[in-house]
């Protein structure tokens, strides 16, 4: 659509439009259109220069700006005039591509998210002594936990407390009523069945809590001789499969909040979602899974059925092997995994000799997400 818009093309990218929006072709054939207003908005001069935070506020700018003229100016920005105003800002291309809002690049947290039923080769263990010395070590392991929910460390000093160490190189550590670290073993008068020797489904931990742990982190110090393996699976995988399989079940379970809550003589912790949340997209953002703290249901009764059909149908694919990641934990390793994601488990244990018993803590996740962001930034700036 050409227009009255006074354009001069530059090399680095053709660019066209009318008083309302900017369209960009990219060298590699991608296209992007900006809004008048969104430029006008987004006019670099009106950011703080130490913090680029913006320091306008919408009500203050027009609300219907009308562009007047585009030019590519010598060091390939792109200088943008409004008319009425006498207003002009400069755009770098690399910063427009990056801010394009097409479609295709409103990315969420799932699409960094690769998908596995039972394994993948991409699921990194590497040497606690690495990730601590070495940079890309700790990329790699942060960047195994945000792509595929979970990844191993081996070699952890068996130390109590030392979960916390860990768990510092990768985010900041949630205080809980389980406290900042909770020991898994089987005591006499436990308050949940995670300190008993019982068996457990798999299960994501505390959705009675709000917001639910992001990250949860398990070092075994010691591990059983008789049962107690761990079991991992990708919820995400399993939600993909339900969805295809019965689509009908994915939306009950997807738009009706359920129930959860936790009791004992210190805590009270109730809350409210589906098993399957999805976000403001429609994609899955959360998996809340945990049998042991599901209050009874409250729905109306000519739902009670349907529900129960399409939450079976969920747990007994949660029981297919297909998707269980099945292993032993050994002294020294350490487990991380994206609570909102990756369900766990274990099988039932017997102490004989020894005390089965692993340290845990919980981490929220912005603080986990910004550190993984931080260090590809770090890596890009060491190879630019
Ligand atoms: C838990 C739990 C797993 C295990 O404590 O919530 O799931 O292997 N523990 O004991
Ligand atoms: N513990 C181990 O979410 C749960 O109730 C699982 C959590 C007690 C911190 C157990
Ligand atoms: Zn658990």
């Amino acid at each position: 659509m050409d227009s009255n818009l006074g354009v001069e093309t530059g090399t680095l990218a053709a660019f066209s439009g009318d008083d309302r929006e900017l369209r960009i072709t990219w060298a590699d054939g991608h296209s992007s259109t900006f809004d008048s207003l969104w430029l006008r908005d987004n006019c670099p001069e009106h950011r703080d220069p130490g913090t680029g935070q913006r320091l306008t506020d919408i009500a203050e700018l027009p609300s219907d700006p009308k562009l007047l003229s585009v030019r590519q100016l010598d060091d390939g920005s792109l200088e943008i005039a409004w008319a009425d105003e006498d207003r002009s800002a400069q755009f770098s291309l690399p910063w427009l591509r990056q801010h394009c809002y097409c479609h295709q690049h409103q990315r969420s947290i799932t699409a960094a998210s690769a998908l596995w039923r039972g394994s993948t080769d991409g699921i990194r263990r590497l040497l606690y002594s690495d990730v601590l010395r070495n940079q890309e070590a700790l990329g790699n392991w942060l960047t195994s936990l945000v792509r595929y929910g979970i990844a191993f460390l081996s070699a952890v000093p068996c130390e109590d407390g030392k979960v916390l160490s860990v768990a510092a190189l990768a985010g900041y550590v949630t205080e809980t009523n389980y406290g900042r670290i909770f020991d898994v073993k089987s005591l006499p008068d436990p308050n949940n069945l995670a300190y008993t020797d019982a068996g457990l489904g798999l299960h994501t931990d505390n959705p009675y809590r709000d917001p639910v742990p992001g990250f949860q982190f398990l070092h075994c110090l010691q591990c059983s001789n008789g049962g107690g393996e761990s079991l991992f699976a990708d919820g995400f995988a399993v939600a993909a499969d339900l969805k295809a399989r019965d689509s009908e079940a994915f939306t009950i379970l997807s738009r009706t909040p359920v129930r959860f809550a936790f009791k004992d003589a210190h805590a009270d912790l109730t809350a409210e979602r589906p098993l399957i949340a999805l976000d403001h997209r429609g994609e899955v953002a959360a998996i809340h899974y945990n049998n042991r703290s599901l209050v009874p249901l409250s729905l109306p009764s000519g739902q009670m059925r349907l529900y129960y059909g399409a939450y079976r149908l969920l747990s007994q694919m949660l029981r297919d092997s297909q998707y269980a990641m099945r292993l032993r934990l050994q002294p020294g390793d350490l487990v991380a995994f994206y609570n909102r994601r990756v369900l766990h488990g274990r099988t039932s244990f017997r102490n004989e000799n020894v005390t089965r018993h692993l340290q845990g803590c919980y981490l929220n996740q912005d603080s986990v997400f910004s550190n993984v962001t931080l260090l590809q930034r770090n890596r890009e700036k060491v190879l630019a």
